[in-house]
């Protein structure tokens, strides 16, 4: 298909020429495809979409992926280099942004009639660099004029308590594996000016809502102006999602009052959760009783949780939401004497607290049907302490998905090579079906189907190694060992610890225990730009690399790579690349983890606790073909019960600990460091570390130690990455979507 097209497009001169041409065309392939439809409509509204780069992951989609590649190859051009022309756009964190966007892959996937609704800011997240090892944050402009950018002439008016906002919609095209289109819808107001955010850095007047409101995804909340600016975007975001709603309901028939057989909404965080009074509020405007309106959008509205972290769930204080949206404050506050009328005044379960802060969980809990967790564990933890008091009013609200990852992008697209092998042993029919994944197991042992697997390993480690050399100005040896760490960060992802084993190595090292191979440690993550303490961590981390890299004596063991900017094009890459994959959360804090399936299914095998899907893993590839270390979650949360966790004793009661510890503000360190900024992370770790970094250093080192020996033995490791591949089935979008379509959604397309 469209052969002759591609044929023209790929001989064109430039490799602008090429990608502008191949979006072109990609744009209207997937027009031609046609939308997929169905009576009623999923609507996923979430403040983050991590979507990556789209060319090659439509090219795959559309089924031509191939023939471009043929096509390029005639010209002596790689679609890599083609790909190169296309900016990331950074609508996202991490997880939570980056599942959003394989689900909705996954749904058009299935054929399910469902859109993405979020935010067009124009400036991303932030850009991170890096200036004397510390994290800088810049601005990341996204757009351009020709892009899978779509503007239409939907616009809403959003009222805010001063003014009133005219919204324009955008599109992007969302096409399925071999089938129809569905879209991702993003708002955005007109008057956005770019010009005043401050030079180089992600500083603006914070007042002006027309010039500011969709520049930033999560502007800086450390003041009242900032939190104030996020209450702003969220109540855009889903005001339009509602006048979206109600505008697509009213077209195909709906009389309103059975809105309900027309949308269902996806709550992805709390972050949407004002959708529930707009739509109420919408709803009684339209002349529907309070009581009506309330049942209907109870209907309608589905939530999933994505952290027990205190301080994610959203609490806004009541007069923040009187400044900004004091027509929903009513409206509010009804939801909260309903609450009381049904349960009696139990604080715990109020919406409005003694403090006047509105708790946005508990509005989507009382008033969605379903509430979810992303792995067996979270869900678990979520029921039997985090959200005990709703799980047991609600026993069938509460139900469990776990997460998956789309292995369209995950596999076909950034592990061509893997791919195409598992193809020739099992046949084409995993693309499709990802449990057949499984029929790998009966190559266990198979010499030769071990070393090709082990060879397309070092060849991604030789693409890796080449792209850092050139791009990020480090050299590493495909023959060492490929630990990779990627993940936003946070203290209880626990990067901290890894870097304290990259200590201890190095310690090893320099007394003369040389390791078997060179290990070659890689992290990637951002911090959030008010984390002080994780960005004390990223200094820390770059400044051992600084140290370690240069050191002649040892840097032949030992390399430290800090990704800067990681991102999903950086994913793509690294991932495939990895031997081992680092998830290391304090045990009950990671809610799921994505990234661990991305590695398994690339044949990495996971360092790990048994927390998040992680436990999940573990029970699919069973002991013997995963690491697992440190405290079980239920052991933790008694920690926090009793808290009876004091880092300071564990420094003080161990040789290895304080010495490891105590390299943090030694003088080598310093060399190449900011002191305030180490200093204040050793306080942190040694009187503090409320994630408990100390609890389970040791065991950390002793298995990567075995870790590491166990690389030695090839054959065993091969059969550890065969084993980790052909289990990842389980964990493919597909499958989670299908579960929320037949427990949550029930959606069906029109034939
Ligand atoms: C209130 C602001 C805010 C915004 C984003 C707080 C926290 C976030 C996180 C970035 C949310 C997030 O990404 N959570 C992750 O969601 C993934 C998908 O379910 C899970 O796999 C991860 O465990 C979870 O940390």
């Amino acid at each position: 298909m469209y052969e002759n097209e591609i044929n023209a497009i790929a001989s064109k001169g430039s490799n602008e020429e090429i990608y502008f041409g191949l979006l072109d065309l990609v744009k209207k392939a997937m027009s031609d495809k046609g939308r997929i439809e169905g009576k009623k409509k999923l609507y996923y509204i979430s403040a983050e979409f991590l979507i990556g780069k789209l060319l090659s992951n439509n090219l795959i989609n559309l089924g031509i992926y191939d023939t471009v590649k043929e096509a390029l190859k005639k010209n002596g051009k790689t679609l890599a280099e083609i790909e190169e022309i296309e900016n990331e756009p950074s609508l996202g964190n991490g997880g939570l942004g980056r599942l959003a966007a394989c689900f909705l892959d996954s749904i058009a996937t299935l054929g399910l009639p469902g859109d993405g609704v979020g935010l067009n800011y124009h400036l991303g997240l932030f850009k991170q660099v890096f200036e004397n090892n510390l994290q800088k944050e810049e601005p990341n402009p996204w757009i351009t004029d020709r892009s899978w950018l779509r503007k239409t002439d939907v616009s809403y008016e959003v009222i805010f308590r001063n003014q009133t906002v005219k919204s324009t919609m955008y599109e992007i095209d969302v096409c399925g594996y071999e089938g129809k289109v569905n879209t991702l819808k993003l708002f955005d107001i007109d008057s956005v000016d770019e010009h005043i955010v401050q030079g180089d850095s992600i500083y603006f007047d914070k007042d002006d809502i027309r010039k500011n409101l969709t520049l930033f995804l999560y502007p800086d909340d450390s003041d009242d102006k900032g939190r104030m600016l996020r209450i702003y975007q969220q109540y855009f975001m889903v005001s339009n999602a509602a006048q979206l709603i109600i505008a697509e309901a009213l077209e195909k028939g709906s009389n309103l009052h059975n809105l309900h057989e027309y949308a269902v909404i996806q709550i992805n965080d709390t972050h949407p959760t004002m959708v529930i009074p707009e739509l109420i509020r919408l709803l009684n405007n339209r002349g529907i009783d309070m009581d009506e309106a309330i049942d209907i959008v109870s209907k309608m509205c589905a939530y999933t949780n994505h952290t027990i972290l205190a301080e994610a769930l959203e609490k806004w204080p009541m007069w923040y939401m009187e400044k900004v949206v004091p027509h929903l404050l009513p409206i509010i506050r009804l939801l909260d004497v309903k609450v009381k009328e049904r349960f009696g005044d139990n604080p715990k379960l109020r919406i409005i607290d003694d403090n006047n802060m509105v708790h946005m969980a508990h509005i989507d809990i009382h008033y969605s049907y379903s509430v979810n967790g992303v792995a067996a564990l979270h869900t678990d933890i979520l029921k039997k302490s985090e959200l005990k008091v709703f799980a047991d009013i609600y026993p069938n609200k509460f139900n469990n998905k776990t997460n998956g990852i789309t292995f369209r992008r995950w596999l076909l697209e950034c592990n061509g090579e893997l791919s195409d092998f598992i193809e020739s042993k099992i046949g084409a029919g995993f693309k499709q079906d990802a449990d057949e994944l499984k029929k790998l197991m009966d190559f266990k042992g198979d010499t030769e189907v071990l070393n090709k697997i082990s060879e397309i390993k070092a060849n991604r480690k030789k693409d890796l190694s080449e792209y850092l050399s050139e791009h990020a100005g480090v050299n590493v040896s495909p023959d060492s060992i490929f630990d990779v760490q990627v993940k936003r960060l946070h203290e209880y992802k626990r990067q901290q610890m890894n870097a304290l084993y990259a200590i201890y190595k190095y310690k090893e090292i320099k007394k003369g225990n040389l390791p078997k191979r060179p290990l070659t440690m890689i992290f990637g993550a951002k911090a959030a730009p008010a984390y002080t303490i994780a960005k004390d961590i990223i200094h820390l981390i770059n400044c051992l690399s600084e140290l370690i890299n240069n050191d002649p004596e040892v840097s032949k063991y030992l390399k430290i790579v800090m990704l800067e900017n990681y991102n999903v094009t950086y994913a793509e890459k690294v991932i495939p690349a990895a031997d081992i994959s680092e998830q290391i959360s304090l045990a009950s804090k990671e809610a799921s983890g994505t990234s661990n399936m991305k590695f398994m299914l690339n044949g990495a095998v996971t360092l790990g606790t048994e927390d998040g899907a992680n436990v999940e893993i573990h029970e699919f590839v069973g002991d013997d073909n995963i690491f697992i270390f440190g405290e079980s979650s239920d052991s933790v949360i008694e920690h926090y019960a009793k808290a009876d966790y004091v880092s300071e004793k564990f420094y003080d009661d161990d040789e290895l600990i304080s010495e490891l510890v105590d390299f943090i503000i030694s003088k080598e360190l310093f060399k190449f460091g900011n002191k305030k900024s180490l200093i204040r992370l050793y306080m942190e770790i040694v009187t503090k570390d409320w994630f408990m970094t100390l609890l389970d250093l040791k065991d950390y080192i002793k298995v990567k130690e075995e870790m590491l020996d166990a690389y030695e033995d090839r054959e065993k490791w091969q059969n550890m990455m065969l084993v980790n591949i052909a289990n990842a089935g389980f964990f493919s979008s597909d499958r989670t979507i299908a579960q929320y379509n037949d427990d949550i959604w029930h959606l069906t397309a029109d034939k």
